[in-house]
């Protein structure tokens, strides 16, 4: 397996200068004439829409004015690389993306009130705190009878330091880390152990299997294609799963990796556990780019901070009689609702994905404590609902 990940990568190095040019947004510090006509048309469209994103809401005249003629130092990104998936797509929540690192720093007036707005409060002059991932055995479980959760799930995303995000990863790039990722994850020992399946060439029904199973990410998301996250697809994209698939790191997605745990029922304590202890045993292999202000850093500004969404498969059915009164009940808890399938889904058989909804500003274990305790006010509010 390693070795076909390195001969295809041989190949692809000497692709990787054509590319840089092929994908320039901008020679050095000037953003190019066609960029700038695109970006100024699709703003003047996005802000005549009636979209309700954040990046229309934040991205005012003047902060567009004063942005769009900037790039970051390393990788020439501009404003229209940020933009683009928000401008594209009028429906985004979000319809913002770093498409490197610097960005957060260079395009920062836009990002900024994006980021306190979307985290609850994180202010630009507010740090994440250091990394505290506490004991998940102080987290009982939730359902300890089974009589609403369907299943656990605690993801986190991390970046590889010294790479771009999608935007501005060339070919090279996707192979070079599929590699790197690969080779940590396929050298896991004990109940981490398992096989990574790169993207190419995999069967069909084996792709469509583990997505139906909520295991493998889905293809074709409009919102991250025209943030620019399917390039070169499916090169470098690929899933390990541990042998008991209760472990799982996707590689490539719409971050370089995200590290999964999951499992049947509500012991959120031993899925967290799980995912902490597949965290530090990576960490020791790859060099994650974590921020001093902003945290782990991703593609996405909603993932920064912490990074972690941890969710429960749940039924509610007498909460979710009353949509309004579940969205009032989920913003005082700070979660989110998704559908069955995760984000831009619908629910199937009145299951729910719930999660925190905020990442930064609070530690791991912190956040972890922020969705059990909402999870747990959701379950006794139904059980409440019910008996009325
Ligand atoms: P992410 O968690 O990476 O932001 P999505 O919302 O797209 O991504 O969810 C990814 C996959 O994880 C989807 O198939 C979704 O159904 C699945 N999933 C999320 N939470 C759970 C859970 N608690 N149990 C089982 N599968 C889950
Ligand atoms: N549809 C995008 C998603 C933003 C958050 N989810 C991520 N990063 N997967 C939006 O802007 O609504």
């Amino acid at each position: 397996m390693l070795l076909h990940l390195k001969l295809r990568l041989e190949l692809q190095l000497l692709g990787r200068c054509a590319q840089l040019v092929i994908n320039r947004h901008a020679s050095k510090g000037n953003v190019d004439k066609e960029v700038m006509e695109q970006m100024e048309k699709g703003y003047k469209k996005l802000a005549e829409s009636k979209s309700k994103s954040l990046l229309k809401k934040h991205l005012t005249k003047e902060i567009f004015e004063k942005l769009k003629t900037k790039t970051t130092p390393s990788f020439n990104s501009t404003l229209l690389h940020c933009i683009s998936s928000g401008m594209c797509n009028h429906d985004s929540g979000v319809g913002l993306y770093a498409p490197d690192p610097e960005a957060y720093k260079v395009f920062a007036d836009l990002f900024d009130p994006v980021i306190e707005e979307y985290h609850k409060c994180f202010k630009k002059t507010d740090k994440q705190p250091a990394t505290a991932f506490g004991k998940g055995a102080d987290f009982e479980n939730l359902d300890p009878d089974g009589h609403f959760i369907v299943s656990t799930r605690v993801r986190c995303g991390r970046a590889v330091k010294g790479y771009p995000f999608n935007p501005c990863l060339t070919e090279a790039d996707y192979m070079e880390l599929e590699s790197k990722i690969c080779g940590a994850v396929t050298s896991l020992t004990g109940e981490y152990k398992g096989k990574y399946m790169p993207l190419t060439g995999m069967d069909k029904c084996i792709q469509e299997q583990l997505i139906e199973d909520h295991y493998l990410f889905k293809e074709g998301d409009r919102f991250l294609a025209s943030a620019g996250a399917s390039r070169y697809w499916p090169t470098g994209r690929g899933i390990f799963l541990n042998s008991a698939k209760n472990f799982l790191v996707w590689c490539n997605e719409e971050d370089h990796i995200r590290i999964i745990s999951m499992e049947k029922g509500g012991d959120l304590g031993k899925v967290y556990d799980r995912m902490v202890g597949g965290v530090e045993a990576l960490g020791k292999q790859l060099q994650f780019n974590r921020d001093e202000r902003l945290g782990f850093l991703t593609f996405c500004p909603t993932n920064l901070g912490t990074s972690i969404r941890a969710s429960v498969h749940i039924k509610l059915p007498n909460l979710m009689c009353d949509p309004d009164e579940m969205k009032k009940l989920a913003d005082k808890y700070r979660l989110q609702i998704r559908g069955t399938s995760g984000e831009h889904s619908e629910a199937k058989g009145g299951v729910h994905d719930i999660s925190n909804q905020r990442r930064m500003g609070l530690t791991e274990y912190e956040i972890i404590k922020e969705m059990h305790d909402g999870i747990k006010g959701l379950i006794e509010a139904e059980c409440k609902a019910k008996s009325a």
